[in-house]
C-alpha cells in the first residue's frame, strides 16, 4: 500500500508514521506537513532514512501540490494535519477555520478527483461537545462543539461525511479522546506538566480541576487507525478511547507521586473560556466491529511518558523558547500565571 498522511510531523501523525513502518515493512508512507510550530521533523529521525518513507513539506490547502502527491498512485489518505490546541483556538480562530475546514474540504476534492481507495479524516471526541456527570459518547451522539477547534473539527467531519453520501467518496472518521505519549508538544496538559515538573517550574491547572478527559496511550490510537484503514467500513465513524477518564486534579496528582514532586507545584488558573466539563467515549464500536483493545493502561502510559521527556530533554528545551513562551505568556498571563 501507499499512504498519504497529511500532518505527520505533528504528535500523532508522526507516532502512527514510526507504527506502521514497523508494522507494514512494505508500506510506501509520503509525509506532508506544512510545518506550523507544532510541526517537528526530528520526531521521525529514525523514519528520515527508509526507502519507504518520504516527507514533502506542503499545505493540505495547495490543491496542485496535493494533485501531484496523489498521482503517483496513493492508495489512502490519512488526514492527520490540523491546527489542534483548543487554547490557540481561542487566542487566534482563524488558522483553525483555513486548515482544518478549508484544507480538508481541498484535500477530500484532490482525493476525489484521483479517486483514491480510502480516505480517512482523524477527528476528536470533542465534536460531541460536553458531558454531565454519566454518558458516554457513541458514534451517534449529535455533535454540539463549543470551541473553535471543536466546531472547525465538526465542520471538517460533515463535510467528509457529505462527501461519502454525495460522491460515494470512501471516507471513514475516527474521533479519539485525549492522546498522550511520546512527542507531544508541550502546549498540551501532560506533557506541559511534566516538562514544567522536570524544571520544579508550577503546573496551571484550569477553573477547580474537576473537568474529566478519557486518556489513551498514542501507540493504542495508532493501532486503532491501523485497524479502521484495513478493516474499516466506507461511511462509517469509529469512536477511539481507552476508557481511562479522569479529572485534571487526579491526573496531576499522579504525574507529581510518579515524579516525586510536592503537591505544592499546582497552581490553580483561571478558567479557559467554554471549558468542557466531561468528555468520555464509548468505544464499544471498534472493539465489536474491527477486533480493537487498548493494550496500555494509563499508570503504564503515564510511567512511558514521563521516561521519555525525562531522557529527551533536548527535545523539549528546544521547543520551548522563542514562539512557545510567547504563546505561553499570552495564554497563562491573563489566566493569573506569573512567568513561565
Ligand atoms: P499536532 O498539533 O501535534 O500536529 C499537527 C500537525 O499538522 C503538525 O505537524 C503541523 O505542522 C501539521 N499541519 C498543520 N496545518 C497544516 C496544513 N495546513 N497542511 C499540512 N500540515 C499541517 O496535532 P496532534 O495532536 O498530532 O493531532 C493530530 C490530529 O488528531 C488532529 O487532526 C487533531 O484534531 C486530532 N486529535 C488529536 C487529539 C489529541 O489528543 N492530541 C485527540 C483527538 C484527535
Ligand atoms: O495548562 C493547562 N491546564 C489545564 O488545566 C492545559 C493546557 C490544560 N488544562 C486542562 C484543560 C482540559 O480540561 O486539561 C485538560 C486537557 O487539556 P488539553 O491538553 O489542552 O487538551 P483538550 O483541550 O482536552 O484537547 C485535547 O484532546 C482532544 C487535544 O488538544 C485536542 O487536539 C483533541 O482533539
Amino acid at each position: 500500500m501507499k499512504l498519504l498522511i497529511t500532518g505527520g510531523a505533528g504528535f500523532i501523525g508522526s507516532n502512527f508514521i514510526l507504527f506502521m513502518l514497523e508494522h507494514h515493512p512494505d508500506y510506501d508512507i509520503i509525509n506532508l506537513d506544512k510545518l506550523t510550530y507544532a510541526g517537528n521533523l526530528e520526531n521521525l529521525v529514525s523514519a528520515a532514512g527508509s526507502r519507504h518513507y518520504t516527507f514533502i513539506r506542503g499545505d493540505i490547502a495547495d490543491a496542485k501540490l496535493v494533485h501531484d502527491i496523489l498521482d503517483t498512485r496513493v492508495d489512502a489518505v490519512i488526514n492527520f494535519a490540523a491546527e489542534s490546541h483548543v487554547d490557540r483556538s481561542i487566542l487566534e480562530p482563524a488558522a483553525f477555520i483555513t486548515t482544518n475546514i478549508l484544507g480538508t474540504q481541498i484535500l477530500l476534492d484532490c482525493a476525489r478527483e484521483k479517486r483514491v481507495g480510502r480516505f480517512i479524516q482523524i477527528s476528536t471526541d470533542e465534536v460531541y461537545g460536553s458531558l454531565g456527570p454519566s454518558g458516554r459518547f457513541s458514534e451517534t451522539t449529535c455533535l454540539h462543539p463549543n470551541s473553535p477547534y471543536s466546531a472547525s473539527k465538526a465542520s471538517a467531519d460533515m463535510i467528509a461525511h457529505a462527501y461519502y453520501e454525495t460522491f460515494g467518496m470512501p471516507v471513514m472518521i475516527t474521533r479519539t479522546s485525549n492522546n498522550y505519549g511520546p512527542y507531544q508538544f508541550p502546549e498540551k496538559l501532560l506533557p506541559l506538566a511534566v516538562t514544567n515538573l522536570l524544571e520544579d517550574r508550577p503546573v496551571p491547572i484550569y477553573g477547580d480541576g474537576m473537568n474529566v478527559r478519557d486518556w489513551i496511550f498514542v501507540t493504542d490510537n495508532a493501532e486503532a487507525i491501523d485497524l479502521v484503514l484495513h478493516k474499516g467500513k466506507e461511511g462509517e465513524v469509529y469512536n477511539i478511547g481507552a476508557g481511562y477518564e479522569s479529572t485534571n486534579k487526579a491526573l496531576i496528582d499522579s504525574v507529581l507521586r510518579l515524579m516525586g514532586k510536592p503537591e505544592s507545584l499546582i497552581t490553580y488558573v483561571k478558567d479557559r473560556p467554554g471549558h468542557d466539563r466531561r468528555y468520555a467515549i464509548d468505544p464499544s464500536k471498534i472493539i465489536n466491529e474491527l477486533g480493537w483493545s487498548p493494550r496500555t493502561s494509563l499508570d503504564q502510559g503515564l510511567k512511558a511518558t514521563i521516561d521519555w521527556y525525562s531522557t529527551h530533554r533536548a527535545w523539549w528545551d528546544r521547543i520551548k523558547s522563542g514562539e512557545y513562551l510567547a504563546y505561553y505568556e499570552k495564554n497563562y498571563a491573563v489566566k493569573g500565571l506569573k512567568g513561565y
